[in-house]
């Protein structure tokens, strides 16, 4: 299904005058408003291949219909997604559940639906079939040789599909770890983690990143071999200036200040980009603010205020990518949820004024301090993001015009009800 210029004209339409009075009311008392409406325009967030079919967990997955069959097809999702706002102009892969066949075509298909290709994800935390060893104990800390060289030319493979495609960066996941006291050496584990990296960091083509992803816990519950910030960044300084820290939002022990991580790994130009979602107790993959609106306020406020300090481009100098996985809901539907509570945070954090910060900062005003976020934060930004969006020809209210098409009622009658996407 590929929606039409006329179905989001004809929908902008009916809700202009009402978005003009909300539009013209927010407007009014902001300082710089068309910079920040085109830093807004300019943000645009990658969704990934797994992520456009249900979820499941352990216990078990309930498909809602409709879930695209190949990698064309999950393209053709996130084309939608784009065209609805404007602000999901790329996708992330992750091999080998999204091989490319045919990477000329794969890359022309997303031309064609203004994608481009974000970071490119291997995998090494499943046995695929008919392989001769097993990741069972792990892959790039594995004790047998045999095993860690499978997983290292897996890695420089995924290189070459995303070379192919115009992917820059490698994200490297490791379930590696231990599931019980003694099972491990720390020590010896980490460094043939790190040989391993090594070896696939020497295969990254000169104007590539590696992004090292870490995670507290699960699959294995006792340690992790990438297991926090701190490791991430023992690796990613160990392999050099094309290796960077990156930061899953579900991916710390609970009530983290992931926003002081941020910070600290952008002043060492670290920090690789994000993984995005949101969480109640552990690694939940919610819907990005669906929890926790303000911690994303306060990350996205650490992020417009380092990156500035800097000079860098908001845009395009960081990874921002979606990891999440829908198990109640329609994927499209929660990426589009995501992808507005991201640009919301963002543009709250555009709002900050961050010298009276810095000057209630310098002389210990706390309260002013607090103020000064707080009223950034509950700004209602939603006109400015929906504003930004109708100037590049997005839909004014993209979830709306998502259920008054019914396009995941089109989605299943071009591919059936019991579509099954390759992912989580
Ligand atoms: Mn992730």
């Amino acid at each position: 299904m590929k929606l039409t210029k006329q179905a989001v004209q004809e929908h902008n339409q009916q809700l202009l005058p009402a978005h003009k009075k909300q539009f013209d009311f927010v407007a009014e008392n902001i300082h710089g408003l068309n910079e920040i409406l085109q830093k807004l325009t300019d943000f645009q967030v990658a969704i990934p291949s797994w992520a456009l079919g249900s979820g499941g967990t352990r216990f078990g997955r309930f498909p809602g219909g409709g879930e695209p069959r190949n990698l064309e097809e999950k393209i053709e999702d996130v084309g939608l997604l784009h065209a609805l706002n404007q602000s999901s102009g790329a996708i992330s892969l992750h091999i080998p559940w999204d091989i490319p066949k045919d990477a000329n075509a794969i890359r022309t298909l997303a031309a064609m639906h203004g994608l481009k290709f974000d970071a490119v994800n291997s995998n090494t935390f499943q046995d695929q079939p008919g392989q001769p060893v097993s990741y069972k104990f792990g892959s790039l800390q594995h004790v047998d040789k045999a095993v860690r060289r499978l997983a290292i030319d897996h890695n420089i493979e995924v290189i070459k599909h995303g070379v192919d495609l115009g992917s820059k960066a490698l994200t490297v996941w490791l379930a590696d770890g231990s599931c019980f006291p003694g099972q491990l050496n720390f020590r010896k584990a980490f460094q043939r983690t790190l040989e391993s990296l090594q070896e696939i960091y020497a295969a990254l083509p000169a104007d590539w990143k590696v992004f090292i992803e870490y995670k507290a816990f699960e699959p294995n519950f006792y340690s992790m071999t990438v297991g926090d910030w701190g490791q991430s960044y023992l690796y990613s300084s160990k392999l050099g200036p094309q290796a960077y820290t990156l930061v899953d939002l579900g991916h710390h022990l609970p009530n983290a200040n992931i926003e002081q991580i941020v910070s600290l790994l952008l002043m060492e130009n670290k920090l690789a980009g994000f993984h995005f979602n949101d969480s109640k107790y552990g690694d939940d993959d919610l819907t990005v603010g669906s929890i926790n609106p303000y911690q994303l306020f306060l990350i996205f406020n650490e992020l417009v205020e380092g990156m500035d300090a800097k000079g860098m481009n908001h845009a395009t100098d960081l990874g921002w990518m979606i990891d999440a996985s829908h198990n109640v809901k329609d994927p499209l539907e929660d990426l589009l949820q995501s992808v507005e509570a991201i640009m919301i945070a963002y543009a709250q954090a555009l709002l900050v004024n961050a010298k009276e910060l810095r000057q209630a900062q310098d002389v210990n005003d706390v309260v002013r301090a607090q103020e000064i976020l707080q009223t950034a934060y509950r700004t209602d930004v939603r006109p400015l993001i929906a504003e930004a969006r109708t100037r590049s020809g997005g839909a004014l209210q993209p979830l709306q015009l998502f259920r008054t098409l019914r396009v995941r009622d089109e989605l299943i009658k071009e591919r059936g009800k019991k579509t099954v996407a390759t992912g989580l």
